[in-house]
């Protein structure tokens, strides 16, 4: 017996939805392609189609309300730790650096910058941290750093009141890398200016003699090689935020 409610399709019917559906496919395709081309006549803002970075900028606000400074990065035991480390990044890395004749500049107002020896950074307690470093290119590694929590810095320089500023702008010798960084995240337990990784001087492409290690951002932010370091109320240039990312890259 056949069923009352088994329809009978036919040829016709099966062409109609056929090319109904396809002209949906066309509408849709033809979409993308607009509106691909409109976000690319956007005005661009800091190296984003201005629509990309206010989407960016929403983005900021939700992590630096909800997620905040507060909470800790999860650290790992010595043993998890990789023993070789990849190397990612040279800009500002230039080859004629003379390691010799570095200090760290921090510049603590116009016409007073301190000059300080490695030496002198490392007489401060030593933190050790072991946390799994995050590129924003899509990869990480639990990876072993050691040096100056930069609170402990601040605080033995006499540097609270700059402190007290929103941003803290690091640059590289050559000027060639920097980083904006909100100071909150600077102040962070965390944060290192490091000089070690897995207990030995860092090598020369890992940022000898001093980079910053800041758990609580993406590896962009891990400048090697610091030259030099100020605080401004107004955001730094950043590197990578001048070629789309966001500012903040708060992990
Ligand atoms: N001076 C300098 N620092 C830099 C970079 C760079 O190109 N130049 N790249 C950053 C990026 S994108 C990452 S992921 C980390 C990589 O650190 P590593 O080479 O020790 O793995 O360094 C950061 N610090
Ligand atoms: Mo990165």
């Amino acid at each position: 017996m056949m069923n009352d409610e088994e329809k009978i399709v036919t040829d016709a019917q099966v062409r109609n939805k056929t090319l109904l559906s396809m002209l949906f496919l066309l509408v849709f395709f033809a979409g993308a392609v607009t509106g691909w081309k409109w976000l690319h006549k956007q005005p661009k803002d800091e190296g984003a189609p201005r629509p990309l970075r206010n989407a960016l900028i929403a983005n900021e606000l939700i992590f630096e309300n909800i997620f905040s400074n507060n909470h800790t990065a999860k650290t790992f035991s010595k043993k998890s730790a990789v023993p070789r480390v990849r190397v990612n990044g040279d800009a500002g890395m230039s080859e004629d650096f003379d390691p010799s004749s570095w200090k760290l500049e921090v510049i603590r107002n116009v016409n007073d910058t301190l000059r300080l020896s490695l030496d002198e950074i490392k007489a401060l307690p030593k933190t050790e941290i072991i946390f799994d470093f995050k590129c924003i290119e899509g990869w990480s590694q639990v990876t072993h750093w050691g040096g100056v929590r930069f609170s402990d810095f601040v605080k033995k320089y006499g540097l609270d009141e700059q402190a007290k500023l929103q941003f803290t702008g690091l640059v590289t010798p050559d000027m060639e890398y920097y980083v904006g960084i909100d100071t909150k995240s600077m102040m962070h337990p965390q944060t290192l200016l490091c000089y070690e990784m897995n207990g030995a001087p860092l090598p020369m492409n890992q940022g000898y003699p001093l980079r910053l290690i800041i758990p609580v951002k993406y590896g962009v932010k891990h400048i090697k090689r610091i030259g030099s370091l100020f605080f401004s109320s107004q955001r730094p240039k950043d590197y990578w935020y001048e070629r789309g990312y966001d500012y903040y890259c708060g992990l």
